[in-house]
């Protein structure tokens, strides 16, 4: 697999899936959550509950089975999420508080090879992912419509706005929730 930065990889991925939502809808307006006005939105949001629902009840075998040949397991996945995640999380936090700072890419590849990736129940990255996105609506419910506007930069990609890159980001899990599913799928799991 090339190495590529995060963003850039998220970007590929998404011009490979033809289930990514078109190019021009990138106008997000504030975000409402129907139902949990008084509260804060559930995490499922976000997709951290259907990744649980596709990780839930997998035998080691299944968390060690590629989603596609040469692809990431289903343990690397479940692992790839919330450091994608905890990345744009603080990207987000960075855009806020600073003006169109430079953000630092890494290579997802090589993350999803460390250690940690095989030494850890993936019931722990879902839970963190839950927390995370948990975090990350409250601050994002917060924002005012000009916060959208905001940017970081990317070092090879350019400026992105706050509203550009949480659609990809719900992309993003959405994206992942069906390799996973798909997998199941095929193999009546
Ligand atoms: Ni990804």
């Amino acid at each position: 697999m090339p190495l590529i930065s995060e963003s850039g990889l998220i970007d590929s991925e998404r011009q490979n899936d033809r289930s990514a939502l078109p190019r021009r809808q990138v106008h997000l307006p504030r975000p409402t959550y129907p139902g949990t006005e008084r509260g804060t939105p559930p995490p499922h949001r976000a997709g951290a509950r259907p990744a649980a629902r596709g990780c839930e009840r997998a035998c080691p075998q299944q968390l060690d089975t590629p989603y596609r040949p040469e692809g990431w397991t289903v343990r690397q996945v479940a692992h790839h999420v919330p450091d994608s995640h905890l990345n744009a999380y603080l990207r987000t936090k960075l855009a806020l508080t600073e003006e169109d700072p430079t953000i630092k890419p890494y290579f997802e590849d090589r993350w999803a090879q460390l250690a940690d990736t095989q030494a850890t129940p993936v019931e722990v990255s879902l839970a963190l992912l839950d927390s995370l996105h948990d975090r990350w609506i409250r601050l994002l419910r917060s924002l005012q419509p000009e916060d959208w506007k905001r940017t970081f930069r990317h070092p090879e990609l350019g400026a992105m706005s706050l509203e550009k890159k949480l659609v990809l980001y719900a992309w993003h899990g959405r994206h992942h929730v069906a390799h996973i599913t798909a997998l199941r799928e095929r193999n009546g799991w």
